[in-house]
């Protein structure tokens, strides 16, 4: 294993390095695991950091769903070193709280995308034009609904049903067949600098869609702390679109996990996915300040 710089954007084998650096080198704060394969048979892993205190909530954290979103594993394996370099000093609520980290979740795209197609978005299930699942349309609440594609040839093809692709099902096993607390789900995405909560399914808010709302303008504020650029807060369905099968949304919906966001991290269109590996740091700055004000009131739910 290694360590990384967050100066540049890394393929897959160095990240994964990355992982192993960490589980070798901090191995009573940090365990990881595979759990699940990819359908060209790349691990899906997981990395816990715990001080092992038995009642401790729990925080889902993922990226790199959509294969092209770059920023995305960058920004969690950032927010994994700043947690791990400074834990001591952290406060009591990073500290009690179990991390689950999910840096990459669609590997076999993010090398597709540093090979082939640097715009490729869903799995890699198949072969030609038509390839892949859009793993964000192929969570089991509301499957199938709108802004998702029954043509397999569309960006946002949400699969033969709800969990067919190892991906998601990995995801699906891991948290359902879980005992942690779950109080927050946070998957990143990008672009267009969004704090989205649910339901994205359609446009309509859970019942506790004000707290939902209140620490996503909360985080929004600490985005800009940080020295972050305007972050909109906001329901998915009525901020951006209606799209069902999205992982916030079973997160929220299936799992009952309280505070279940979407951070679309930046830019917000000058470059899109292709965002110069310069802004790597700031936009992994500023998305741990939000993922602190989401563990503070995750801690205390
Ligand atoms: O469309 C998506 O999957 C997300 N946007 S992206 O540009 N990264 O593809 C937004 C997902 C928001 N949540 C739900 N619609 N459930
Ligand atoms: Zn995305």
């Amino acid at each position: 294993g290694h360590r990384l710089t967050w100066q540049a954007y890394h393929r897959l084998d160095d990240l994964q390095g990355y992982l192993d650096f960490l589980a070798e080198t901090y191995p009573d704060l940090v365990k990881l695991q595979t759990i699940g394969n990819s359908v060209n048979g790349r691990p899906i892993r997981l990395l816990k950091i715990s001080n092992g205190q038995t009642g401790n909530k729990a925080i889902w954290i993922d990226g790199g769903i959509h294969a092209r979103e770059w920023i995305t594993p960058a920004t969690v394996t950032y927010i994994i070193n700043q947690f791990i370099s400074n834990w001591e000093n952290e406060p009591k609520y990073i500290q009690n709280i179990d991390w689950y980290f999910a840096p990459l979740l669609n590997p076999d795209g993010y090398e597709y995308t540093h090979t082939v197609d640097r715009l490729w978005r869903k799995n890699r299930r198949g072969s030609g034009r038509c390839a892949g699942i859009d793993l964000n349309r192929n969570f089991g609440y509301r499957w199938g609904g709108s802004g998702s594609s029954k043509n397999p040839c569309a960006e946002t093809y949400g699969g033969s049903g709800a969990f067919s692709e190892p991906e998601t099902a990995a995801v699906q096993k891991f948290i359902s067949g879980s005992s942690a607390k779950w109080k927050g789900y946070i998957s990143f995405h990008s672009y267009g600098q969004y704090i989205l909560y649910p339901w994205g399914y359609n446009r309509v808010v859970p019942p506790d869609y004000q707290d939902l709302e209140a620490v996503g303008q909360k985080a929004a504020q600490a985005i800009k702390g940080a020295g972050g650029p305007s972050y909109t807060v906001g329901p998915a369905g009525n901020t951006l679109y209606p799209a069902a099968g999205g992982s916030d949304d079973w997160a929220k919906g299936t799992m009952k996990i309280k505070y279940a966001y979407t951070i679309e991290l930046r830019d917000n269109g000058r470059y899109g996915f292709v965002l110069p590996a310069s802004y790597i740091q700031p936009t992994a700055k500023e998305a741990l300040a939000a993922v602190k004000i989401i563990a503070e009131a995750s801690y205390t739910a």
